[in-house]
């Protein structure tokens, strides 16, 4: 089965394909260049919404490009169940679901594209950002502290025992919160922030992280100081 994924590395949606296909050791190739800046032509035969990230798939019979990070996250799931993503319990199979929702509407509109999207994308443009933009997106980021702080408790993972598609949709923005200059605080959100150190210190994903850092260097992209706005 070969198998291709396209999708620059600092997107959230991306990050969450590569953490699973890291953790469930299954080989690819990765096309980096397609990102929110620019897709190649013909690219919306891959994603017809031309977004990233998109999985093009050829098991030898058949080929088949799949678009989302959710579709392809179910995917892998069921080419690799091991280890599994996805609780056996219903209700922890639901909740799993929806906080990867919430992860990919919620927390991205604001953490990823209100927080890192204005900084990133304003400097890629050559362009200062908008600070009261930036300001709002945190006051969002406190309503999802607020919402899964509860949720997680004292507790390793938001559902279940182990690490689920949960974990990874919502700390992936928190990544790109930390790529546009804010570092979530154990003060900002305890079991958040242990949440995130978990998986930002697990074998398999440091890596990962690390190549991003490398691309963000290698950009000479410098990210700004945001603690003044985040109060
Ligand atoms: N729900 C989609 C979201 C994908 C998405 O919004 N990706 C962004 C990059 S982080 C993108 O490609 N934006 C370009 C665009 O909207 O044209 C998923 O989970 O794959």
């Amino acid at each position: 089965m070969k198998l291709k994924l396209y999708g620059a590395m600092l997107s959230p949606f991306v990050r969450k394909v590569r953490i699973m296909l890291a953790l469930k050791k299954v080989d690819y190739d990765i096309d980096i260049k397609v990102s929110p800046l620019g897709v190649p032509e013909g690219y919306e035969k891959i994603h017809p919404l031309k977004k990233i990230p998109a999985l093009a798939i050829d098991d030898g019979d058949r080929e088949l490009a799949l678009a989302d990070s959710s579709a392809i996250a179910g995917f892998l799931e069921k080419l690799q169940p091991s280890p599994s993503f996805y609780p056996t319990n219903p209700l922890d199979y639901g909740q799993a679901l929806w906080l990867e929702e919430y992860g990919d509407t919620f927390i991205a509109q604001n953490c990823t594209f209100g927080i890192f999207g204005n900084v990133f994308f304003s400097w890629a443009r050559g362009e200062t950002y908008d600070p009261e933009k930036v300001k709002m997106a945190f006051q969002r980021m406190e309503e999802v502290i607020a919402y899964i702080e509860p949720i997680l408790g004292d507790r390793d993972w938001l559902v279940g025992e182990g690490m689920s598609i949960a974990d990874i949709g919502v700390i992936s923005h928190f990544f790109n919160v930390e790529h546009a200059g804010y570092r979530l605080t154990e003060a900002d959100s305890p079991s958040l922030y242990a949440l995130k150190k978990r998986i930002e210190e697990h074998p398999e994903i440091a890596p990962l992280l690390a190549e991003e850092r490398i691309v963000i260097q290698k950009l000479k992209f410098e990210s700004p100081d945001l603690t003044t706005l985040r109060h």
